[in-house]
């Protein structure tokens, strides 16, 4: 089962700017930033307020990316919610047995070395839902 929301993403064209937009204008604290190659992604990760809620701001480093993709298509905003689990695989499987269609048939990497999969946004009423197994998953 899920265990809590791990993050919310966002996505945007600028990294810098838009981390400076959240700590001016809402005091978040930006407490990591990763390239990751294979998702095509600068990302930072955002805490707020007791630190307990995340936001992740996703800015693209190709134009084949998922994110330049949605970035033209969409513009910038809302992109994705992920939840935390304590296995991938085994949420993956629960959502694949419900019927729905799962985009990677093997997890791959997230952030911070998590463990991570997607469940597709037309099969989840138009929210891009993620699946993020933590490397140390905490309850
Ligand atoms: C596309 N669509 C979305 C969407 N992206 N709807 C809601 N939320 C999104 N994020 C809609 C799109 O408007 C189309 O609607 C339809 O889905 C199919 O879109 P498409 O153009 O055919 O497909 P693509 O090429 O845009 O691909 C969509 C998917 C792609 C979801 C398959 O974005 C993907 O593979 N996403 C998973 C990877 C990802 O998002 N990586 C970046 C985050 P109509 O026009 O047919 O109605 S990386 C990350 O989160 C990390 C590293 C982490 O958390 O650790």
């Amino acid at each position: 089962g899920l265990l809590r929301i791990d993050h919310v993403g966002i996505a945007v064209p600028d990294l810098d700017a838009a981390i400076e937009f959240y700590g001016r204008v809402f005091g978040m604290a930006c407490v990591h930033t990763e390239v990751n190659d294979d998702q095509g992604v600068r990302e930072a990760m955002l805490t707020v307020g007791d630190g307990t809620s995340r936001l992740q701001l996703l800015a693209p480093l190709r134009d084949d990316s998922a994110i330049a993709k949605f970035l033209a298509k969409s513009g910038p905003g809302l992109q994705q919610i992920a939840y935390t689990v304590s296995d991938v695989e085994a949420a993956a499987d629960a959502v694949r047995a419900k019927g729905l269609r799962v985009l990677y048939e093997q997890p791959r990497r997230g952030t911070a070395g998590s463990r991570i999969n997607f469940v597709h946004p037309k099969d989840c009423g138009g929210v891009l839902v993620e699946l993020v197994e933590p490397l140390h998953p905490q309850g």
